[in-house]
């Protein structure tokens, strides 16, 4: 019998922390967190996590410390959370709200004011407080449909905002408001990923303890955290991972 653990996963199998991953997921479509797209977004990002070698490749690391820069010095930063988010990292989420001092704001792809809640109480569950949700009273300009709908007090009026797993067209309306855009995407190439102010290219239970990490160190500096923005420059990181994933392809092609 292999040992296991309580969400009866066995740790020992090699895809642990993936087959992990996958359970919460399930499980989140199973109380209507998720909705079925969702799914198939993480298969995708799992493939691209295949891709940079399911680690925190350098320019994400300084992506990361950029984006804890920009949520520091933000008058009113916020967290946008979709129900994959939710479901995967509720304890990154929070940990990150506490750090940056940022609200956090359900914001759904596909919106419905039944699953915002649904979102809102695990958020709860998890410890999470002040949650922004339900009856949203704004829309984002240019997205004329469900899917712009937003609160005043939270992303519409925001300067900086962090959106993981986020559609383009969506993270573009953003940019296209004057935010400063904080994207968590695994794939480089992504409408999101070359739109935003800064991207991220790392999983999102990698790269939320990291924001948080420096959150916390350059809270005690903020110079530091400003003069850190100052010289991000975000097609230089993107370059770097693609160059990444060029040279590991030609590692291992070279290497069979
Ligand atoms: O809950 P909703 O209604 O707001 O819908 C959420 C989804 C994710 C369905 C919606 O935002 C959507 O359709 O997103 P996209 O356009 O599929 O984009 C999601 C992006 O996140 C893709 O580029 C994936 O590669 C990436 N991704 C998926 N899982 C992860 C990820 N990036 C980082 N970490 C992950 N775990």
């Amino acid at each position: 019998m292999c040992p296991e653990d309580e969400s009866g996963l066995d740790p020992t199998h090699p895809r642990y922390v993936s087959l992990n991953r996958r359970k919460r997921l399930a499980e989140g479509f199973r109380t209507g967190i998720v909705v079925p797209e969702g799914l198939i977004a993480h298969g995708r990002g799992e493939m691209f996590d295949y891709l940079l070698g399911e680690v925190t490749l350098p320019p994400a690391l300084i992506a990361e410390k950029a984006s804890a820069a920009a949520l520091l010095t933000a008058k009113k930063p916020v967290i946008s959370v979709n129900g994959n988010t939710a479901a995967l990292c509720p304890e990154g989420i929070i940990d990150l709200a506490k750090a940056a001092s940022a609200k956090i704001e359900v914001n759904l792809f596909h919106w419905s004011n039944n699953r915002a809640l649904l979102i809102k109480k695990h958020l709860t569950a998890n410890g999470a407080k002040d949650v922004i949700a339900e009856n949203p009273d704004a829309v984002l300009e240019g997205i004329h449909h469900d899917r712009g709908k937003c609160h005043i007090a939270g992303i519409y009026s925001a300067d900086v905002v962090l959106i993981p797993l986020e559609d383009g067209d969506r993270a573009q309306a953003l940019v296209d408001m004057g935010k400063t855009v904080i994207s968590i995407d695994l794939n480089p190439l992504s409408r999101t990923s070359l739109c935003a102010s800064i991207s991220i290219v790392d999983e999102l239970n990698r790269a939320l303890p990291n924001i948080s990490r420096f959150a916390r160190e350059l809270s005690k500096n903020k110079s530091e955290a400003m003069k850190i923005l100052d010289g991000y420059d975000n097609f230089k990181g993107l370059r770097s991972v693609y160059h990444t994933i060029h040279t590991r392809f030609y590692d291992l092609a070279r290497s069979q």
